[in-house]
């Protein structure tokens, strides 16, 4: 009897998780904002990635980051370097971000000003995959010291994201990062998955993902005035 119950109970958290992500999708169409998360293992380079990125888009896009960790204020710092708006959120024990976090996170922000919104997840491989925030776009980050295998042993998180991103690619050579196994176990678990790699530290690849992820933006755009 016990089993069942709980899954009811996890079916029913979701659901009620599922009507919060319907409801901020809607509010983030009609503020013409996109929104997107990142995920990863914990100490992949979120931080480190999403720092770069909103100082780089800033000149040009009116960009802001939410941040979820269990305890801390310590990514909020971080990304507040970059001059952008960003709040943190804090989880106590729970190991992933949900929609209501999102929501009550963005209490008193006007949407319709910006253009970007970035959701940094908590670090967990897991439990995010599960918990739909309402975002246009979810990437998953890899950092090249983790191994090659990891989409084959959590499938299920690089299923749930549209993009995936290979992270630290300066330690590549130290750590003999083995970049065609990687791609190929990202491939096997979601064909066509579109895959950056990049290095925060050097700046290496990131100006074409921000040509990516600022031509996603223009399709989005151009979907609204049709
Ligand atoms: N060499 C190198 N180090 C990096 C790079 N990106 C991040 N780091 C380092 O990796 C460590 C973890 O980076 P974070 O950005 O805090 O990782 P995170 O995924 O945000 O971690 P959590 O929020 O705790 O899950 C830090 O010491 C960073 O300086 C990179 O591109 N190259
Ligand atoms: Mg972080």
């Amino acid at each position: 009897m016990t089993q069942p119950r709980l899954i009811e109970v996890r079916k029913n958290v979701l659901k009620a998780n599922d009507v919060v992500a319907r409801a901020l999708r809607e509010q983030f169409r009609a503020a013409g904002v996109f929104v997107v998360s990142l995920v990863s293992s914990p100490g992949s380079g979120k931080t480190a990635f999403l720092e770069k990125t909103l100082t780089l888009l800033r000149p040009q896009y009116r960009v802001a980051a939410l941040v979820g960790d269990l305890a801390t204020e310590n990514d909020a710092l971080r990304l507040a370097r970059s001059g952008a708006p960003v709040r943190q959120i804090t989880t106590g024990t729970l190991c992933h971000l949900e929609a209501a976090m999102v929501q009550k996170a963005l209490d008193g922000w006007d949407l319709n000003q910006l253009d970007i919104l970035f959701v940094e997840n908590v670090g967990n491989l897991v439990c995010p995959s599960s918990y739909d925030l309402g975002e246009n776009l979810r990437l998953v980050l890899i950092s090249v010291s983790e191994g090659e295998d990891k989409p084959l042993k959590y499938p299920t998180i690089f299923n749930s994201a549209d993009v995936a991103i290979i992270t630290k690619i300066d330690l590549a050579a130290a750590v003999e990062f083995d970049y065609a196994a990687a791609y190929g176990n990202i491939q096997a678990v979601r064909p066509g998955m579109q895959v950056f790699q990049l290095s925060a530290k050097t700046g290496e690849g990131v100006e074409k993902y921000l040509d990516f992820l600022g031509a996603r933006l223009t399709d989005l755009r151009s979907a609204a005035v049709v």
